[in-house]
């Protein structure tokens, strides 16, 4: 099914700015013992039948329908009056909103939300862990003189280096944003040492993070109002805060920010009029090297850049730029945890919005700038998301947020070219092919290079890559054999000095290519005559009689090939309350074996996995079985249906393998017509490479006469790369003792 378009959904949501109460707020609001009640309404009146009986519509668009309400305690009895049909969703809205009394002792850092001075304590204690990457200052004060501290990372390595900036809620109650920045913050610090692509990003720029950025409201979300949003402005006539993410000089004034002050998109009196803007945006002005800046909020799950203030778009190409960045974000999002993050330009996607963050970071320093909605999608839980989702959230946001730190950081753009392969036949040339764009600089001529080695303890050789076309190199690594591992990276050097690897952690972390020729059976049973397999309850040999049928088809009327096959009940459906009966192998050889795969027909019938079962297991010994498929929803086969089933993690080089294939249990009803299989196979990787034979090209000449020497003089002792072809006398090494044989090989 494709993924429902939500922009109506978000419209209602994210425009909704809460409860008239949270606006003027400098009383404590508490919400114990209100309800929120779904009512359903048939006309407009009712919502001022429902306003009247002193419920709070927090919807923003309510139409007839259902429609969000707030009731306090004393006005709950008012509801059953009106006469239209409802339902309580939540009974008591006060943990939500006085939950900053029951932050628990003993919790991890992102098991659940902290107050100012806990997210404080938990950069500057990163910090004292790595000072040699780390440090924390403040950039200047809040309006009520708290400091904005930025935790700075980078690593010992000098010069210009380019910078992004991160940071987290601008809008106090968006409280799921601060968790998110701090988790970026540990992701970076504690993998340095070990993650080759963290360790280089570090060392390649200057990352700051600033958890909370609107220090004032978001200690006010703790004390007193967990829907503050702004910051703390005195406006006079006891109306308090200015929206910082209207307050900004871009645009300033225009769509979607308001002149009132009593109003959630209040935008101040003029452009930077607050300090938090002020002390943010001299920073960034400051801070030239920063190419790419995310300011997160929350919710609704959409990942926006600019512009807000206007539709009209970023000029090309910074247009395709933002779009490619924000859709590769999306998808990485979205391959974390499956999650949707509607992507494009603010006004068009969520809503007009002038004076934001973004619009500033790009319209007046070029910045790549954007903005992400973070969990949830919807109205409830809203602001409140739960403490459970905070890892989930944060992973599937470190995926995205890598990518934009890489492309940042990195002048050149590489990537290896799609439709790629990645596995070729011995005896024929590897294909690479890298595309290669300048960001910063141009690319030096001769400077993109393919890195390749055989295996993983040579060293790596390295080959020119040559310009195919616009912007694709390309370059073959030279035939080799199947024993062979070959690994590889790309690196490109730009005019300004920077070198780019490609995976980002190269030459630790590296593509790997598999030297292969096809499967091909080493085991076949067609049961043209009866193989004596162990059979218990209806499994039977012979041949299919098309009997059954109860649900789905019926058995098949004929073998795959052959007369004979084996089947569960040949003569019809699988009984009702089976428990589980067996049709097992007799063991097969695979010594010496990779790459084990099960291959044969099946003609299956059996009910959806909750109620009735069929599955496969493998055995290396009779008694300990390992499940290599099992039906997850209804199967019913109308042919005969060709399985393949990788079980090489198992079966490889073991000297006894059995099959089982199992029907049962069953439940109490609906009979299908079970197992039926036939031409069963096990197949394996081709791979024997004569002696001598390097290049895998099937003749032993003056090619393979290259490669001997390093053979020799690389490492002693061969663990699997292509140099085992050379070891005529199998004793683990390649020396001159084999060099007799290899040339009496060449003669031959
Ligand atoms: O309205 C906002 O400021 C953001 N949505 S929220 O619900 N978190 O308040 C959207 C920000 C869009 N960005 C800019 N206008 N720069
Ligand atoms: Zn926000």
């Amino acid at each position: 099914m494709p993924r429902p378009t939500r922009r109506i959904l978000t419209l209602a949501t994210v425009l909704c700015f809460l409860a008239a109460a949270t606006v003027r707020g400098e009383e404590r609001v508490d919400y114990t013992n209100h309800k929120l009640v779904r009512v359903v309404t048939q006309s407009p009146a009712d919502l001022d039948r429902i306003r009247a009986a002193g419920g709070e519509v927090l919807d923003c668009m309510p139409g007839p329908g259902p429609v969000d309400v707030r009731f306090a305690p004393g006005d709950v009895g008012n509801l059953a009056k009106l006469g239209l049909d409802y339902k309580i969703v939540v009974s008591d809205l006060g943990p939500a909103t006085t939950r900053h009394l029951a932050r628990a002792a003993g919790l991890g850092p992102f098991d659940d939300y902290m107050p100012l001075a806990d997210i404080e304590s938990y950069i500057e204690g990163l910090a004292a862990q790595r000072p040699d990457l780390c440090e924390v200052f403040s950039i200047g004060n809040s309006l009520e003189g708290r400091p904005i501290k930025v935790l700075h990372i980078t690593g010992p390595t000098g010069g210009d280096k380019p910078g992004v900036f991160y940071h987290g809620l601008q809008h106090a109650r968006e409280w799921i944003t601060g968790p998110v920045v701090m988790y970026i913050a540990n992701h970076l610090v504690s993998n340095y040492d070990t993650d080759p692509c963290v360790h280089s990003l570090v060392d390649r720029g200057h990352v700051y993070l600033a958890p909370c950025v609107n220090p004032d409201g978001y200690t006010y979300t703790w004390t007193n109002n967990r829907l503050w949003r702004k910051n703390r402005r005195n406006n006079g006539g006891g109306v308090y805060g200015v929206d910082l993410n209207r307050n900004w000089g871009f645009g300033w004034g225009g769509e979607g920010a308001s002149s009132s002050p009593s109003e959630e998109t209040y935008r101040g009196t003029g452009p930077f009029s607050e300090p938090e803007t002020t002390v943010l945006s001299n920073f960034m002005a400051a801070h030239t090297e920063i190419r790419a800046y995310m300011d997160y909020h929350s919710y609704s799950q959409l990942l926006l850049w600019p512009f807000g203030y206007t539709s009209t778009q970023a000029p090309q190409p910074d247009r395709t730029t933002f779009y490619n960045l924000g859709i590769e974000m999306q998808a990485l999002i979205d391959s974390v945890h499956g999650q949707y993050y509607e992507a494009g330009p603010i006004y068009t996607t969520i809503y007009p919005a002038s004076g934001g963050s973004v619009d500033w970071a790009y319209g007046d320093q070029g910045i790549f700038a954007f903005t992400i909605e973070l969990r949830p999608q919807d109205f409830f839980p809203g602001f409140e998301l739960p403490a459970e989702e905070i890892i989930p959230t944060c992973e599937e946001n470190l995926a995205a947020i890598m990518a934009l730190t890489e492309w940042a950081f990195n002048d050149l753009d590489l990537a290896e070219s799609p439709g790629q392969l990645s596995e070729t036949p011995p005896g024929t040339d590897l294909p690479f092919s890298v595309d290669v764009t300048a960001k910063y600089g141009s690319i030096v001529p001769g400077s993109v290079k393919l890195h390749y080695r055989y295996d993983s303890t040579s060293p790596f050789a390295e080959v020119v890559m040559s310009n195919v076309i616009d912007d694709t190199y390309g370059a073959y690594m030279p035939a080799t054999n199947c024993e062979a591992k070959p690994e590889y990276y790309f690196s490109a050097m730009s005019s300004t000095g920077q070198v780019v690897n490609e995976p980002c952690g190269a030459p630790n972390d590296v593509h790997t290519w598999v030297v292969s020729s096809s499967q091909t059976a080493f085991y076949t049973e067609t049961f043209d005559t009866d193989p004596g397999w162990t059979t218990q309850g209806d499994w039977a040999y012979g041949a299919p009689t098309g009997g059954g049928g109860e649900h789905g088809f019926t058995d098949p009327g004929h073998a795959y090939t052959g007369t004979n096959i084996y089947g569960y009940n040949l003569n019809g459906d699988y009984t009702n309350n089976l428990s589980q009966r067996h049709l097992i192998s007799t063991p097969i050889d695979c010594t010496g074996r990779e790459g084990v795969a099960l291959d044969y027909y099946r003609w299956l019938g059996v009910e959806q996995a909750q109620y009735d079962h069929a599955k496969i297991s493998v055995s290396t010994d009779g008694n300990n079985w390992t499940t290599i498929w099992q039906n997850t929803g209804e199967v019913t086969d109308s042919s005969w249906f060709h399985h393949v089933i990788d079980i090489s993690a198992i079966a490889d080089g073991e000297p006894t393998v059995y099959l089982r294939w199992t029907m049962g249990t069953t439940d109490t009803g609906w009979r299908y017509c079970g197992w039926n299989i036939d031409d069963v196979k096990l197949t394996a990787i081709n791979c024997t490479t004569a002696k001598g034979d390097w290049n895998g090209d099937a003749q032993i000449d003056a090619t393979d006469l290259r490669a001997f020497p390093p053979c020799v003089h690389g490492p002693e002792t061969l663990v699997d790369g292509g140099c085992g072809v050379f070891d005529f006398d199998d004793n683990a090494t390649v020396d001159l003792q084999d060099y007799a044989a290899f040339q009496q090989a060449i003669a031959n």
